[in-house]
């Protein structure tokens, strides 16, 4: 355990690799039901090198016209986003101890050269509750900064199978993925090989 700021908390290798892999076998299932789409930044329309799907009530999307949100179903198969993994809701109570359980699951899927530009979480009413990430597949440097755009950052390394728990002061930091480290050591579990490098599940709650 690790804390890397006030608040954000890392457990490295928080599960095993046959955890990571039943964890994979319910993401798979989660894509099969809600593809993986391309979300695009406000007004410019350029699209994330990330491709994304959700599971929960809610889940995180943008496009160029009405930008960041969260919707209750699908944008291209207007189907209502798959329910999230017992398992996510157990990782949530063991490492949050929140009492309401999270509404949104992002699944983000990175290939060798995505990247996730240094951003704030801002787009929930509820900056109170922790969020949680976890990791599969290969290794990304992470950045963390502070809670203004400016504040110092510090990188460290995310691997498959490691928790990061934001609550307090780190849940408003800003952050970001600067890229996806060559994954020889850390490939994807086989039930998402192929779709990409790295793949990192965000729970939150949003309401
Ligand atoms: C990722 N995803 O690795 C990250 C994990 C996103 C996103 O950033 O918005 O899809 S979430 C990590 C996170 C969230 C909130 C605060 C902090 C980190 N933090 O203070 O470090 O795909
Ligand atoms: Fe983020």
């Amino acid at each position: 355990m690790l804390e890397h700021g006030p608040g954000a908390i890392h457990y490295p290798r928080w599960l095993d690799a046959a955890a990571q892999e039943r964890l994979a076998f319910e993401i798979a299932a989660a894509i099969a039901r809600a593809p993986l789409f391309v979300s695009r930044l406000p007004k410019s329309g350029l699209p994330m090198s990330v491709r994304m799907t959700n599971c929960g009530p809610l889940g995180w999307m943008s496009d160029k016209d009405r930008g960041y949100r969260y919707e209750p179903a699908h944008p291209e198969t207007g189907t209502p986003w798959p329910p999230i993994p017992s398992m996510l809701l157990d990782a949530w109570a063991a490492l949050t101890g929140y009492p309401k359980p999270p509404e949104a699951c992002l699944i983000n899927v990175y290939s060798d050269n995505a990247k996730m530009g240094l951003h704030q979480d801002r787009d929930e009413s509820d900056f109170d509750a922790p969020i949680l990430s976890l990791s599969l597949g290969a290794d990304c440097r992470f950045r963390l900064g502070g809670q203004k755009r400016g504040d110092k950052t510090v990188a460290f390394t995310l691997s498959g199978g490691d928790a990061l728990v934001l609550s307090g002061p780190a849940r408003r930091f800003f952050h970001g993925v600067d890229r996806i480290l060559p994954s020889i050591l850390t490939p994807l579990p086989q039930q998402l090989a192929g779709l990409g490098a790295r793949v990192n599940l965000t729970l939150r709650r949003v309401t």
